[in-house]
């Protein structure tokens, strides 16, 4: 049995309200520390302190996002199932998708210290609302002020269309920062406005159980939405750039 907060059905409702007005939510402690330390460990164990980058420099460069995936189900590591079928975490997606929402993998994102983080995008294209991914982020060690790697989210902005260029956007002065805590879960919509700040402590890393809604085309986050472009992750290519 995994070690996780039980929600209330009233729990669920709130925290299903909030994500459809926000774009996300954030649900602090729903997994318990020894699981953490689990994940941390066999994430540490996967990478060491410094890593190399998969993706090429071109992408690196045009993207400003310096993380690094890995796929530990692909690896068959059995212990990143726990949390793929905990019964409450899987009630609260059942309740913000509804019935019959599929899972598409599970991802780590490793940002090792000194690097850029994330800059701002969108992870699928929002040309039809309908259509999206669904970040289940896990925090498996605190972020904090001092480490850096702080999530950054525009409340409501799922349902603003196309994340701005640069020409007419620099900041976004109505951000949310978040800094979650080990055992933090994030829901995140994919077309929510979202950035990851500058990495300064040993390392961060976040697992993220992605999902989408019946009837998503899967590999819709093949083609990234950010400022200056659009990437397609597939062919390691940008099929438009941005002004
Ligand atoms: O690691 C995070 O906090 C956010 C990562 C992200 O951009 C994503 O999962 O799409
Ligand atoms: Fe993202």
């Amino acid at each position: 049995m995994v070690d996780h907060k039980t929600l209330s059905s009233a729990d669920i409702e709130k925290a299903t309200q909030q994500f459809w007005k926000d774009g996300f939510v954030v649900v602090p402690d729903f997994f318990g520390p020894e699981l953490m330390d689990e994940y941390d460990g066999l994430i540490l164990d996967h990478y060491g302190m410094n890593p190399d980058f998969e993706h090429n420099d071109e992408f690196l460069e045009a993207a400003a996002t310096e993380v690094v995936p890995w796929f530990p189900q692909r690896e068959g590591i059995k212990a990143f199932d726990l949390v793929q079928n905990c019964p409450d975490l899987n009630a609260l997606t059942d309740s913000i998708l509804g019935e019959d929402w599929y899972a598409d993998y599970c991802m780590v994102m490793f940002s090792k210290s000194g690097t850029k983080g994330q800059a701002w995008h969108q992870d699928c294209s929002p040309d039809n609302n309908q259509q999206f991914n669904l970040n289940r982020l896990v925090y498996t060690s605190d972020i904090t002020d001092e480490i850096g790697g702080q999530t950054l989210v525009v409340p409501g902005s799922h349902r603003l269309g196309e994340l701005p260029s640069k020409a007419s956007a620099s900041d976004f002065p109505e951000k949310r920062i978040l800094t979650p805590t080990k055992g933090t879960v994030v829901l995140l919509h994919g077309h929510t406005w979202h950035s990851v700040m500058p990495v300064s402590g040993a390392y961060r890393v976040s697992t993220n159980y992605r999902s989408a809604p019946k009837g998503t085309p899967e590999g819709i986050t093949d083609i990234c939405v950010y400022q200056n472009m659009r990437y397609r992750f597939s062919t390691n290519s940008i099929v438009e750039e941005r002004v």
